[in-house]
């Protein structure tokens, strides 16, 4: 049985990773590590044991991964792309310092290592349409030079010391459960809550702003389903390129047009955030990973659309959101 920590448990992925997770390795086995500020509540503090665990603290994370006998960490702290590019330093020092702490404690107490990556680990000179798996990697925002680093890093530490690393680069991630916060994707989510609430949605991306997006139940699966990944199998680790679907705000629009015929959009352009969409692909090539992990998404835009919706207005009925 696994015994697993994962940092950043309160964040878009970890809160429902958890769950996940402790549904399949039971409950005592998935240790929610949080930070100060952002304390887990609910059913993701109720269903097993949770720490703080800052990962610019070594000592911290060393004490949880000793007390619980960890030997499988997913390292889900960062900060999203908008919010890097706000607070560069910062997000060099969550995102590379914080990986070092969490490598070198992989080393030592012999644990295995999941890191998510981000289309945001290309730039603007990587082919912008069905982007390989190995090609050009020149990202211009900080996110970017973070998550190509973090790949390099986790790449050595397999090669070097054995640490078992493995990675994905997620693309948009749309979920009903936790908002994402200071991603250049938001947008995708925050349609969502708008159609539902108020039946229209002004977007921060211009139409024609192709980006690859999914829905969070495959994130979810390519995440475990990796880390449960036969490593023979694996040419590559850190780390695959993972998609389900692509699309601009005017194809979402129109497909949540089809639930809700009164909805309307309008623009009001972030230029951050459509500096950083410019210089991202408009659709990644996931073949890699299908051959290598078996990697099957369930999800497309209409089913994807059809369950965001469906869920959103239960919760709007019930005054949940
Ligand atoms: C972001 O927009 O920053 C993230 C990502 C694609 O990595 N959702």
């Amino acid at each position: 049985m696994k015994n697993i920590l994962i940092i950043g448990s309160t964040g878009q992925i970890g809160s429902e990773l958890v769950l996940k997770l402790r549904k399949t390795y039971g409950g005592g086995h998935v240790v929610a590590g949080y930070i100060v500020g952002a304390e887990p509540k609910g059913e993701l503090l109720g269903s097993g044991p949770a720490e703080i665990a800052d990962i610019t603290n070594t000592q911290q994370l060393i004490d949880i991964v000793k007390k619980y006998n960890i030997d499988t960490i997913y390292n889900l702290a960062a900060l999203l792309s908008a919010v890097a590019e706000s607070k560069p330093q910062l997000a060099w020092h969550i995102g590379m310092n914080g990986l070092v702490n969490v490598l070198e404690i992989a080393r030592e107490y012999k644990c295995a290592v999941f890191t998510p990556s981000s289309i945001g680990a290309f730039g603007p000179d990587a082919p912008k349409k069905h982007t390989p798996q190995d090609t050009i990697q020149r990202p211009q925002t900080m996110y970017g030079v973070t998550k190509v680093a973090g790949e390099l890093l986790s790449d050595y530490y397999f090669r070097r010391y054995g640490v078992d690393t493995r990675s994905v680069r997620y693309p948009g991630l749309i979920s009903n459960v936790t908002l994402p916060g200071g991603g250049t994707t938001d947008y995708a989510v925050d349609i969502f809550y708008s159609a539902v609430k108020t039946k229209k949605f002004t977007c921060p991306l211009p139409a024609g702003t192709f980006m690859d997006m999914m829905y969070m139940p495959d994130a979810l699966d390519a995440a475990v389903d990796l880390m449960e990944a036969d490593p023979a199998r694996l040419k590559h680790r850190n780390s695959f390129n993972v998609t389900t679907m692509s699309f601009d705000p005017e194809i979402l629009a129109a497909e949540i047009r089809k639930h809700i015929s009164e909805f309307t959009m309008d623009y009001k352009i972030d230029e951050v955030r459509k500096a950083i969409a410019d210089s991202w692909p408009d659709s990644l090539d996931d073949s890699c990973a299908r051959t290598e992990w078996d990697w099957n998404p369930k999800y497309d835009l209409s089913t994807m659309t059809s369950d965001m919706l469906a869920i959103l207005s239960k919760k709007h009925e019930q005054g949940l959101i």
